[in-house]
Formats: structure tokens, sequence, C-alpha cells
């Protein structure tokens, strides 16, 4: 019998399927590829947004407080500055980014959370003045947010995904809430605990690796500011003592 010559149905079916599975394979690691440039483009953003908190604190002897509404403006309670005290609306709501001069969103479009430690930091936060809109005179007073009387310590903690602490008496975190962060926006039961614990409004975020584990999806980040670092740039910068 005479062989004909070129590829049977069976053989262009295995160059068919053999072809398929290497594409397959380019295009997925093209995705996660894609999906690792999205989290480093929005971990730098964090950076920069770390920078601006610390030029917001030496500029104003203070944090600023957390978005409540949709402007990217600070909210003070009662709707404006108090000519005495700095009293925050809310402790957590979005990054005011018009404030501190940064992006709006992440890379998936999402508004930053952010949240400010309500108590004030060591013997630098009682019952400083108002200095809303002006530039705090050297080696005076810094608050966080003087609502409480007499605070000592930053109030926020980041844990992991155990519960265990990786710090404590954090001034301020912010969040992007990752590429599942418009649904997470609702907080709602659908996201992991960890997830929920970093958008449920209380003191404690978390802090972990990227997951996609059913049950323990994780792809949150995150970046806080450490009492540590803040206090040597207001040391630095002679706001404090
Ligand atoms: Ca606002
Ligand atoms: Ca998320
Ligand atoms: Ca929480």
């Amino acid at each position: 019998m005479k062989k004909s010559a070129g590829f049977t149905l069976i053989e262009m079916s295995i160059v068919l399927i053999v072809i398929s599975l290497i594409l397959g394979g380019v295009i997925k690691t093209v995705g996660v590829q894609r999906q690792q440039l999205k989290r480093d483009e929005t971990r730098q953003q964090l950076t920069v947004i770390t920078e601006a908190l610390l030029g917001f604190a030496l500029t104003n002897g203070r944090l600023p407080c957390p978005d409540t509404g949709v402007d990217g403006r600070e909210d003070f309670a009662g709707g404006a500055a108090l000519a005495t005290l700095i009293d925050c609306d809310d402790e957590e709501g979005l990054l005011p980014h018009v404030d501190i001069g940064v992006g709006n969103n992440d890379v998936w479009g999402n508004r930053f959370i952010y949240r400010v430690t309500g108590s004030g930091i060591e013997s630098f936060a009682d019952d400083v003045p108002s200095q809303v809109g002006t530039p705090q005179a050297a080696a005076s007073s810094f608050s966080i947010d003087s609502t409480s009387p007499n605070p000592a310590i930053g109030n926020i903690t980041i844990n992991d995904m155990n519960g265990n602490s990786i710090a404590l008496q954090v001034p301020a975190v912010v969040v992007s809430l990752g590429e599942n962060g418009g649904r997470q926006m609702a907080c709602g039961a659908a996201l992991s605990l960890a997830e929920q614990q970093n958008c449920n409004g209380d003191t404690i975020f978390i802090d972990s690796f990227y997951s996609n584990q059913a049950g323990q999806q994780f792809d949150d980040l995150l970046v806080w500011l450490p009492l540590t670092v803040l206090k040597a740039r207001m040391i630095e910068a002679e706001l404090l003592p």
C-alpha cells in the first residue's frame, strides 16, 4: 500500500494538541507575570504613599485624617477642621490622596484604605492645637489625632495570617485591597477571614503572602508607618526634641 505524503489526521491532531498545550502554558505564564507586575507597581505606589504621609507629618505636625467621603480630602468631625483640636471624622476611611498629593487609585482602580491611630503617641500628642493648613513651628508638639485625652501609644496592630503580631503601636496603615478589591469594598463573607480583617473597620490588620487557595484567598498589599520611623523623621526635622 502506498503511504500518503504529509500528515495523517491523527498526526495533525497530535501536533495541534501539543501546540495548544504550549500556548496554554505561555498564556498562563504571561498572566502570572502581568499579575506580578501589577502587584509590584502597587508596592511602589505604597512606598510613595509612605513618603507622602511622612512629608505631610513634617509639614503639618500630624498625620492626615482619613477621607470618609469620596473627594480625596481629609474629613474632620463636624465637617470642618476645628480651631482648637484635630478631630478626625473617623479613624478609618480612604486615603486622602489629594491632601498628600499622590495618585487616587491602585492599579485595579480602587481607592486605598487608610487608618490612622485614634491615640496620639507618647508625650508629644497631648491636646495639640489644630495646625490645619499651617506649618507647625519647630520643636512644638506633634499629634496623630488627639481626640483621646492623654493618649499613650498608637493603637493599630498588624498580624500575620495566624494571628501573630508583625507590628504593634502602628500610627497609620494603608491597604490596597488587591485585584478583588472592588468586591472587597463591601467587605462581605465571600472573602477570606484574613481579607475581611483588612476592611472591617477595626484596629487589626493582616499582612500575608499572596494566596489563591480556597478559603484562604489573600491578595491585599499593605504598608504601615512604623512609630520608630515617624519619630526619627520628626526628630531629624526638629519637630520633636
Ligand atoms: Ca473627604
Ligand atoms: Ca483582596
Ligand atoms: Ca480589621
